[in-house]
């Protein structure tokens, strides 16, 4: 044993969250690295809903899950952060109680290095408060912060979270060298990771239940989408695994522990799809791997044509979101003209006479865009409701580095320093006036009204 290292999944501070099947997938390849490489690795998942103390304080049943193993997660409501004093909304941290937590750190041996992982940029407070925590319970403990906000916002994260380190972009080998310099293994030699095939499996062993397991078959996305930060996350570019492989890992966690779920992460799942989705769903069906999968990052829906559709329902495919973002051509233009309206429909025709019911299919719609009217959004309900899937709304807001980002500084819709919790998509459009509480709520409600119908 070389050392020991702690990882830490912390809580989500927000006005809304909802576990959909929330994993954190870079931390636990960084995981499985560092165990690779002779380190021994302790975990604490501040999102962990099925945690035996939680459940014991919520009265002892099972936490309520989807059938496929989604669900609320427990929500402890907090003072408004002075900048968001004035949302109409209750803020809060989900995940464990903060006690629950810290008698989690009681109970751990003293790590030699502490790994905290972040994601969206306006969550920060929840590494914030893990850092705290760590940094008090094991004074003089070196502690890394990683992941998308550290990436995103590295002056903030590195000005303001406390960590010793803070480290941007993909993070394995990273990682694995700045744990092997502090615990005096620094002229170790690196593992060569030429391609994500070289990678270990990520440990999804050391989260409490495998029953659900979060897969990326590739890395990156080749489109550039001016709203997107695929590309500044993934700066080497767009990379897919050996699609056999994939197939090998996804039985691997079938077999090995029983997992019923896969839920795929990537960006640009159907890409290449000839030599890459088609060959991953017949293997999955050749072999007869039954697990249910499921695609909540929404799908190209150019990319889903009749043969693809019919695969993916035989493999046993069961949540299916793709993204039209907008029925407004030009502002799809502008913005990364990836898909149609014709698109969608065809697609979500190809699925449904696949056997796939409406039910199964959502379509992402963006709002509170950049001066997007209101009866923009509602256009685009109607239109997918019309033909015949769920609407799923997404909130827009800018992310910094994004060219979007730089549109919204110029325009002053946001400061170039701004504060990270003010790219919060419950809020942002809400701040900027593009759309008022009761507005977004009038949209939503026509989006659920209709989703009612779908059949
Ligand atoms: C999967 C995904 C989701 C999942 C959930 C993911 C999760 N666990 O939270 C779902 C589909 C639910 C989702 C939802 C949303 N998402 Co999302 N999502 C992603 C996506 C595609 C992949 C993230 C991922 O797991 N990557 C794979 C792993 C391997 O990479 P990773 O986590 O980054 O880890 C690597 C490094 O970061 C680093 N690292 C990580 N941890 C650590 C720790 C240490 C110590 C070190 C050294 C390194 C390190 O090393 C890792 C391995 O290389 C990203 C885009 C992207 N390409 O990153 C968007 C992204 C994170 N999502 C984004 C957005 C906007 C959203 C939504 C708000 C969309 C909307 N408008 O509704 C929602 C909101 C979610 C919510 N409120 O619950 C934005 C982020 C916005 C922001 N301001 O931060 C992104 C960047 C996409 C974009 N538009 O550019 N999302």
């Amino acid at each position: 044993m070389k050392g020991r290292v702690l990882l830490v999944n912390p809580w989500i501070y927000d006005f809304a969250a909802y576990d959909l099947w929330l994993q954190p997938l870079g931390l636990l390849y960084i995981a499985a690295v560092l165990r690779d490489a002779g380190y021994q690795v302790q975990y604490l998942d501040c999102l962990d809903r099925h945690h035996p103390a939680l459940l014991a304080r919520l009265g002892g049943a099972a936490p309520k899950s989807t059938p496929y193993g989604t669900g609320k997660f427990y929500k402890t409501i907090l003072d408004k952060p002075p900048l968001l004093r004035d949302v109409p909304r209750r803020y809060g941290r989900y995940g464990l109680p903060l006690d629950i937590f810290d008698d989690d750190l009681a109970r751990l041996e003293r790590p030699d290095v502490v790994l905290v992982t972040s994601g969206m940029t306006y969550w920060y407070p929840g590494p914030f408060e893990a850092i705290r925590r760590i940094k008090s319970r094991f004074p003089g403990v070196p502690v890394i912060l990683g992941g998308i906000y550290a990436t995103l916002c590295h002056a903030h994260a590195t000005a303001h979270s406390g960590a010793d380190v803070v480290i941007a972009g993909e993070g394995e080998l990273a990682a694995l060298q700045w744990v092997n310099r502090l615990t005096g293994h620094a002229d170790d030699p690196l593992p060569a990771y030429a391609t994500l095939d070289d990678l270990p499996y990520p440990a999804h062993d050391l989260r409490r239940r495998q029953d659900a397991v979060v897969i990326n078959t590739s890395r990156g996305c080749p489109m550039h989408c001016t709203y997107c930060a695929s590309s500044l996350l993934h700066p080497a570019g767009f990379r897919q695994r050996n699609p056999l492989a994939v197939v090998a890992e996804i039985r691997w966690w079938h077999t090995r522990y029983g997992t019923g779920d896969i839920v795929f992460y990537d960006d640009a799942l159907l890409v290449r799809a000839p030599v890459h989705m088609h060959v991953i769903l017949d293997e999955i069906i050749r072999q007869g791997v039954r697990c249910r999968f499921h695609t909540p990052n929404g799908m190209h829906a150019r990319l889903i044509d009749a043969p693809l559709a019919a695969k993916m329902h035989d493999a046993g495919f069961k949540t299916v979101r793709m993204s039209l973002e907008t029925v407004n051509p030009a502002r799809r233009h502008e913005t990364g003209p990836k898909v149609s309206q014709e698109d969608v429909r065809r697609a979500i025709g190809h699925l449904k006479r696949a056997g796939f019911s409406g039910r199964d299919i959502g379509v992402y719609i963006l709002m509170g865009l950049p001066d997007q009217p209101l009866q923009e959004v509602l256009d685009s309900i109607e239109f997918v409701h019309a033909c015949g899937a769920l609407v799923y709304l997404t909130l827009y807001s800018p992310i910094p580095g994004t060219a979007e980002w730089q549109k919204a500084v110029q325009e002053g819709h946001i400061a170039a320093d701004a504060d990270p919790l003010l790219h919060n998509n419950t809020i942002y459009p809400m701040l900027r006036g593009t759309c008022s509480e009761a507005e977004c709520q009038h949209v939503k409600d026509v989006a659920l009204e209709g989703n009612k119908r779908i059949v």
